[in-house]
């Protein structure tokens, strides 16, 4: 990968992380008890604030910079005009000044007033939360509609965010936040930009449109999906290699050369990735892997990957992987079902499956087994996976193929765009306002429109 922490030309970072008040509750899980043991700080015992504070480390070495210190706020609630008021920033001013950072990365969203505010004020750059992810993303782009859709993003969140920027501006074109994936830096004016994001638009259109010809050629013969969702780092990937190694069509199961990237780095997978794999009943599936979620997310963030995560508004069946290990697991699990919801998924078959077991205690994987319905499986050591193939097995089993006739009045664009995503159409005809369709599709995807049918 061209990532590279040790790079010579690494920037290095203040990271400021502000705790809420009401964030301060102490970790419950059985996992972080047994991690507090194992590793006890001499402050006392470790808080969710702790762990949070170790996915933003994470984060800034993901996207290739060096952590040169940190700060912690504790306050009630975000000051307006500085998120952490205006004491804390002549602090971190004289921090930054005497260690000569690059720049400020706050593991939060701010707002273009804030951002504004916070620059005046700090002799460096200053970036948040959404652009340091999308900074990772950038790195990870590999296609070129991933490419398209990051600059594209960047773009969209930076203009609000311009006015006034002057420092900004004048700095842009190197370092974290200010990286495209493409050979375009960010233009110096709000005009230029916006003429840009109008092409990049029109770009990934045209991409896409390709792209949703090869779909419909391979829906021509319809095979469920299965697309695996979860945090970030939960271990997508890996389980995709595995199951693809083990299940996938004889020519893939020689090595590991046409596996996805497996990576100790946050959202390591950005574009979605496709294989087929055959379960025991001889049935074939199309199994995907796909983008990382994590906390925080934007909600126009979600949107502008909407494309990507296509696979997953598609499948049958999603698994969830979960990350066993993570003393955040359960807050994962929260924000992996808040973005679920964003894409509109959370009526799908969706199994859960406990990842990373090899990294348990035996009470805690007795724990693990005992209290949830939950699939335990080792992407890595290769434990569980035949239960969990048996798993996806009874889902489709539970989903059977139907084929309905259906009438939809033209302006409920989100049911035409559904249907014609998730099943495969055929006698189409129009009657005035009417589209008229047979739709071969799941019965659970038929079923959301049965106030359709004819
Ligand atoms: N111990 C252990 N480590 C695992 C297991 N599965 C994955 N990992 C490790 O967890 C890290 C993340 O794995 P990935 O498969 O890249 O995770 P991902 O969910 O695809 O992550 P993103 O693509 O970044 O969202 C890697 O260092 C893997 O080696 C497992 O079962 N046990
Ligand atoms: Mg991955």
């Amino acid at each position: 990968m061209a990532v590279n922490a040790t790079d010579s030309r690494s920037e290095r970072a203040l990271l400021v992380s502000v705790a809420f008040a009401s964030a301060r509750k102490a970790v419950s899980s059985a996992a972080a008890q047994a991690r507090v043991a194992a590793a006890p700080r001499p402050g006392g015992e470790l808080h969710d604030g702790d762990f949070r504070m170790e996915e933003f480390r994470e984060l800034v070495t993901s996207a290739g910079a060096v952590v040169a210190g940190e700060v912690v706020q504790h306050r009630p609630k975000a000051d307006p005009a500085t998120l952490i008021g205006s004491g804390k920033v002549e602090e971190l001013a004289g921090a930054a000044a005497a260690s000569g950072v690059d720049l400020v990365i706050f593991d939060h969203n701010l707002s273009a007033t804030q951002l504004r505010n916070l620059e005046d004020a700090l002799p460096c750059r200053v970036i948040d939360r959404t652009q340091l992810i999308l900074d990772i993303f950038a790195r990870h782009a590999r296609t070129r509609e991933g490419q398209l859709q990051v600059e594209l993003a960047q773009l969209e969140y930076m203009l609000p965010r311009l006015t006034g920027r002057g420092k900004a501006m004048s700095q842009l074109g190197g370092g974290i936040g200010t990286r495209g994936p493409g050979e375009t830096q960010l233009e110096t004016d709000r005009r230029r930009i916006q003429r840009r994001v109008l092409q990049l638009r029109s770009e990934l259109e045209a991409v896409r449109r390709t792209r949703a010809q090869q779909r419909q050629r391979r829906e021509a013969v319809p095979v469920p999906a299965v697309a695996l969702v979860g945090y970030t780092n939960a271990g997508k990937s890996t389980l995709f290699n595995a199951l693809t190694q083990r299940f996938g069509e004889p020519a893939r199961r020689i090595g590991k050369r046409a596996g996805v990237v497996e990576s100790a780095r946050m959202f390591a997978t950005l574009d979605p990735k496709l294989s087929a794999i055959y379960l025991a009943s001889r049935r074939k599936v199309l199994l995907s892997d796909t983008v990382g979620f994590i906390r925080d997310l934007p909600h126009t963030l979600v949107t502008s990957f909407r494309a990507t995560l296509e696979e997953v508004r598609k499948a049958e069946v999603l698994l969830h992987v979960r990350d066993a290990s993570s003393p955040l697991r359960d807050e994962h699990k929260t924000e992996v079902e808040k973005v679920l919801g964003e894409l509109d998924v959370l009526d799908k078959p969706r199994l859960e499956v406990l990842n990373k077991v090899d990294l348990l205690s035996a009470d805690d994987l007795a724990n693990a087994a005992a209290g949830e319905t939950a699939i335990l499986v080792s992407a890595k050591e290769g434990t569980g996976i035949d239960a969990l193939m048996e798993r996806i097995d009874a889902e489709l089993m539970r989903d059977p193929i139907l084929e309905q006739r259906f009438q939809i009045p033209q302006s409920e664009g989100d049911v035409l765009a559904a249907l014609e995503a998730g099943a495969v159409i055929s006698e189409r005809e129009y009657e005035g306002n009417l589209v008229g369709m047979t739709a071969a599709g799941p019965a659970s995807l038929l079923g959301r429109y049965r106030r359709f049918r004819k």
